[in-house]
Order: structure tokens, then sequence, then C-alpha cells
């Protein structure tokens, strides 16, 4: 098999500090530039980005943190930046996502060339793809069910993956195992 592996929203937003903090989102970036500046093995590399401009009532003042979220990664704040441990030079390409629309799967981003990052992985033979990132709950769990719906035999690295909320995360954990992914 090609293999890829699908770096999920590793941005600072996302992170301790950030505007919309997961806990462990340090560690897992810690532990993905570790797993990349090694002998990784992948045949492909890439990241996805939350980027939003405007998304309507994805962000609100008073978030529900179900549908609606405080303001995170922002177009041109440091919030929108990957986590500082991830060097981006390690990242084949990246795939931003949701200028005007809440985005949660990888699989609605684009390239700075505009492409899809199905028909990306595809154009370069990859058929496995393993998903990491933040957060399992929310859009971890859209990359990974679009992955399986794209045809990608799919594996989340759960060691790499940070969630939200411990229900929620179970919850998503259940969905991606019945869609067919491997949970590693
Ligand atoms: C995410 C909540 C809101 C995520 C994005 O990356 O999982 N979560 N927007």
């Amino acid at each position: 098999m090609t293999r890829g592996l699908i770096v999920v929203d590793v941005q600072n937003d996302f992170c301790e500090g950030g505007s919309l903090p997961v806990t462990g989102g340090i560690a897992v970036a810690g532990k993905v530039a570790a797993l990349l500046a090694g002998d990784h093995g992948y045949d492909a590399v890439v990241a996805t980005k939350d980027h939003h401009v405007d998304p309507g009532d994805h962000w609100s003042i008073e978030p529900d943190y179900v549908d609606s979220w405080p303001v995170h990664c922002e177009v041109g704040t440091p919030g929108e930046d990957f986590r500082a441990e991830l060097d981006p030079a390690r990242f084949d390409e990246v795939f931003r996502k949701g200028r005007h629309e809440a985005a949660y799967s990888g699989f609605e981003g684009r390239s700075p060339d505009d492409a899809s990052l199905a028909g990306w992985l595809r154009e370069r033979g990859v058929d496995a793809v393993d998903v990491v990132g933040i957060a399992t709950d929310h859009c971890v769990r859209a990359t990974v069910l679009d992955a399986v719906a794209e045809g990608f035999t799919t594996t989340v690295l759960l060691d790499l993956c940070a969630g939200v909320a411990p229900e929620s995360t179970e919850n998503a954990l259940a969905a991606m195992r019945e869609a067919g992914a491997r949970l590693a």
C-alpha cells in the first residue's frame, strides 16, 4: 500500500493557551513532531488547517461547544498558525478549510493550488491513510469518516489525537470504528 499521514488542525488555538484549547493538544503537537522528525515511512505527509474568515454561526460569543465555538483560527492571527513544535517543512502539502463555513473535515480543504485532499492523495497513489490531530470528536472524526467514504484504508492513531470532551470522544470512536476505520 502507499501510505499517507493526515495531520488534522494542530494549531495554536486548539492547544493549551489558545482560544479553544483542547487538553492534550500541546502533547499531540510534540508527538507528531517527533514522529515526523524520524524515519516515519510515510509516502506523503499532509496537514489540514482551520482557516476562518467569517464562518457564520460556527463562531459565537455564547458558544455551546457542540455546534458553536469561540472565535478560533482566524486568518491573520497567531491562533491560526501551526503549533511551534511542528516544522511546516515536514508537510508535503497543507489543506486549508472553513473560510466561510464550519468545515470540520480536512477533505473540505484546498491546497494553495486549489487541489482537494482526496484528489491530491489519489494523484500520488496513496490508498491508505493514518489520521492524527485535534480534535478527536470533531475535525478528526469528520476527516476520518470522509477518508473512509473516499475509499482510503483508514487508521486513527489515538495516541496522537486529543478530544474536546469524554462523551463525544467515545461517540466519535464508535462512529469511526463502525464506519470501517481502524483505531490504533
Ligand atoms: C474543531 C471545534 C471547532 C476541530 C474545529 O478542529 O476539531 N473543533 N472547530
